[in-house]
């Protein structure tokens, strides 16, 4: 039997050329065909307050990481219209699965910040409860996250539940194995689930030259049979509008997306990274020339959708915010590090003994 001819892209599963955009770098909304925008000036005002708080909620979280609160953190700097975009494209009843960087997606679900930011000071798990807002606790290891959405994503399907899963991942991530099993599961079982890659150009040191040959990472979605959609991930409209159709896909019953958002990691990849040994600062002055924000500002401005008395409201809020996570992380217990010598091993071996003695002596001579 003859088989069939290959075409490249039978079932028109490859993203565009050019990540869709809807404002340009100047802040002109330019409309694209297939991606129509359903935002009402509410809409408009709450992405941009989103963006904003989020940016003060990182700048907290560094600050209180500075002064020995958290043990760690990874800003989300010039990436907060790919994560507001995407969050907010979807529903209430929907469930996000986010990595470590995700509190622009956070705040989007209405997650209280100084709560889930307890992870980074090594408490047990945070003090966060992901039934609450539908949104799943930080996963630090990389890529796991990909296959708990795929899999409650199934669930959903099999219990008949009108729920899309969105699981946001990094461009490196798209290197493990686990986030080519979740796409395969997905696809195969057509689970309402959206895969949301903010490639911010770096894995930690290693650029996306490195990390892949596929022509873009929204490319990669044909080999599973689903979409790949592009969009320019310092766009803010360009992120709403094209989760937006991915999601409204997952919920028709159609089945799983790709949607690779294009952005750029200002800060360092986390504050115990030195991000000037492998950036140039004239690329990241290129960059700075794209922020999310200013140019998101630009047009609101301009479309009379935002005014001083606005922006000072936002101000006052994002104070508030701040300080409420100063006082939250404060309180919070620190976590006992002997405790990483707990639920290991049933019985453990001699060597481990003597680090835990090592470490309880260290603590004891402070
Ligand atoms: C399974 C696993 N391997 C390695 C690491 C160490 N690690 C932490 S972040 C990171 C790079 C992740 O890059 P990317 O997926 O692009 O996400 P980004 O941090 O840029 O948001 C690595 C390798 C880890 N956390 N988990």
């Amino acid at each position: 039997m003859d088989a069939a001819p290959l075409t490249p892209d039978p079932a028109g599963l490859l993203p565009p050329v050019q990540p869709v955009q809807l404002l340009d770098d100047q802040g002109v909304l330019h409309e694209v065909d297939g991606y129509p925008l359903d935002l009402k000036d509410e809409d408009f005002r709450n992405l941009y307050r989103f963006m904003v708080l989020a940016r003060r909620v990182d700048k907290q979280a560094i600050n209180l990481q500075r002064q020995g609160q958290l043990g760690v953190y990874a800003s989300l700097l010039g990436q907060e219209a790919a994560q507001v975009g995407g969050a907010y494209a979807l529903d209430e009843q929907d469930w996000v699965f986010p990595s470590y960087r995700e509190m622009g997606a956070a705040l989007v679900r209405g997650v209280d910040p100084g709560k889930i930011l307890q992870l980074f000071r090594g408490t047990w798990l945070s003090d966060h409860d992901p039934h609450a807002t539908h949104f799943g606790l930080l996963s630090i290891p990389i890529a796991t996250q990909a296959l708990h959405a795929a899999g409650f994503a199934m669930g959903a399907k099999f219990d008949g539940k009108d729920l899309v899963v969105m699981s946001y991942f990094g461009d490196g991530a798209t290197s493990e194995g686990d986030v080519h099993e979740a796409l395969n599961f997905a696809a195969v079982y057509d689970a309402p689930c959206v895969f949301y890659v903010q490639n911010n150009q770096y894995a930690i040191s290693v650029p996306l030259s490195k990390q892949t040959k596929a022509p873009t990472i929204a490319h990669k979605a044909i080999g599973y049979g689903m979409p790949g959609y592009r969009c320019d991930g310092n766009d803010v409209l360009a992120s709403y509008a094209v989760a937006k159709q991915a999601v409204e896909r997952a919920r028709a019953g159609d089945g799983p997306s790709l949607i690779e958002a294009v952005t750029y990691r200002m800060e360092a990849h986390t504050t115990a990274d030195d991000p000037t040994r492998y950036r140039t600062p004239e690329e990241l002055a290129e960059w700075n020339a794209r922020d999310p924000i200013a140019r998101f500002e630009t047009f609101l401005t301009r479309e009379g959708l935002v005014d001083d008395t606005f922006r000072a409201q936002i101000d006052d809020e994002a104070k508030a915010y701040a300080a409420r996570m100063r006082e939250e992380i404060y309180d919070a217990p620190h976590g006992d590090p002997l405790e990483l010598f707990e639920h290991v091993y049933v019985e453990p071996p001699a060597s481990y003994d003597e680090q835990r003695a090592l470490l309880r002596r260290e603590l004891e001579a402070g």
